[in-house]
């Protein structure tokens, strides 16, 4: 397989110059396990050892690879293939869990991000603003599927869709239906050859099911319909990156129960690029001029842009919008303008943004934990070996 055909392009090309690492040693993450890595690359798919001093010097999670990154790999003729570095990320998905302090890394270079909900009893407007947020913030085009559509009346859908054009203008959003095979095919014109699409949503609502109507076969393992209304089931129990018939590259992921908006995403990312410009924006770019001639253009500029546009006008800069005077927000919310249950849902994740961006003194402080435990777990393996 062509690297090209694993999504790999100029953006990539220019930072594995820059760290002058052999263009024959790179793969892509397709599946993380305990300790090692299924990657793809031009020698085929194998499993891979992280290396040591990957290993040492992760200060966080987010330093390890997630499906989806680019890496090199040495010793393959060997027959020990080793992940000896990780190019900088376009972008990263990640999941701040509501119980811990654990951030989960969901997918690296993502072009997309399909937020399944399935009709019948997993679509929530609310549920849909955290995915939404979420996956804007890491600087990634969002689109909606509303899936299981044979399960409601055409009348039902029409009004599920028009709350959701109510809620989110721009949203771009795909009914779809395995039984009745409704949108799979726009599903499919939509997915291009080389860009790279994460499946996220409930467990239960149809995401593997979705993936193999794409692949026209059954790869991937399905829940049986009893499964489903048992709460907690998980059928797909770890992610992983597949190439469709099309050229598409998607990624399946277990269904999320919760979905935490974790903080500031730009240094898991990968901060600044080789080139010193912010591989972030570079992603965006590249993201958005592969997609000029895409039926569909960009996803929305943000979530919460009418919102944000309206806090521009409030009289403090730091207001609230809690109910100070001259709050613009509060004004457009008054006058029936702005809906409240945006209002509300705005607020709670906005706050919870915050609670999640934690300074650079506690993420320090976090990091060198983490640093100090790796080192720890590392001395006791070799201890135990001894
Ligand atoms: N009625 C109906 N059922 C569907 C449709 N698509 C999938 N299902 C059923 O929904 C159930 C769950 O499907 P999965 O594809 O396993 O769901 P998932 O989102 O991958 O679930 P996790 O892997 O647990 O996250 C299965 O019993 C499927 O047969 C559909 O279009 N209509
Ligand atoms: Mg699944
Ligand atoms: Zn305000």
């Amino acid at each position: 397989m062509r690297l090209e055909d694993l999504g790999y392009n100029a953006f990539f090309e220019e930072l594995r110059v820059s760290l002058k690492l052999p263009k024959s040693s790179m793969a892509r993450v397709t599946s993380c396990h305990k300790d090692t890595y299924t990657v793809a690359g031009e020698k085929g798919e194998y499993a891979a050892k992280i290396a040591g001093k990957i290993f040492y010097a992760a200060m966080t999670k987010e330093n390890f690879p997630a499906v989806g990154d680019w890496v090199s790999i040495s010793g393959l003729e060997e027959d020990h293939p080793t992940i000896n570095a990780m190019l900088p990320r376009k972008n990263v998905l990640i999941r701040k869990s509501t119980t811990n302090s654990d951030n989960q890394l969901i997918g690296a270079n993502i072009d997309v991000g399909f937020v399944v909900q399935s009709v019948d009893r997993d679509y929530n407007l609310n549920r849909l603003d955290r995915y939404l947020t979420a996956i804007i913030n890491c600087r990634i085009i969002p689109v909606l599927i509303l899936h299981k559509t044979d399960l409601i009346s055409e009348e039902e859908l029409r009004a599920k869709i028009s709350m959701v054009k109510k809620r989110f203008a721009a949203l771009h959003t795909i009914p779809t239906s395995r039984m009745t095979k409704q949108g799979i095919n726009i599903l499919m014109k939509f997915i291009r050859k080389g860009l790279t699409y994460c499946f996220i949503g409930s467990s239960g609502v149809g995401k593997s099911s979705l993936i193999n109507s794409l692949l026209g076969k059954e790869t991937l393992e399905i829940g049986a319909l009893s499964d489903y209304t048992k709460k907690g089931t998980h059928t797909t129990c770890s992610r992983s990156l597949l190439v469709l018939g099309n050229g598409g590259i998607v990624i399946d992921n277990p269904g999320m129960r919760e979905f935490g908006i974790a903080g500031d995403t730009r240094e898991a990312a990968g901060a600044e690029g080789v080139s010193g410009r912010s591989v972030s924006s570079a992603g965006a770019e590249s993201v958005s001029s592969a997609m000029t001639d895409a039926p569909w253009r960009a996803g929305p500029d943000g979530v919460f842009d009418k919102i944000e546009n309206l806090a521009l006008k409030c009289k403090y800069s730091n207001c609230s919008h809690g109910g100070e005077a001259g709050c613009a927000v509060k004004d457009a919310l008054d006058s029936g303008e702005l809906d409240n249950k945006k209002y509300l849902s705005y607020i709670k994740l906005k706050k919870e943004i915050q609670r999640n961006t934690m300074t650079k003194f506690e993420k320090i402080t976090k990091d060198k934990k983490f640093g100090k435990f790796c080192k720890t777990v590392m001395a006791r393996k070799k201890k135990a070996q001894s």
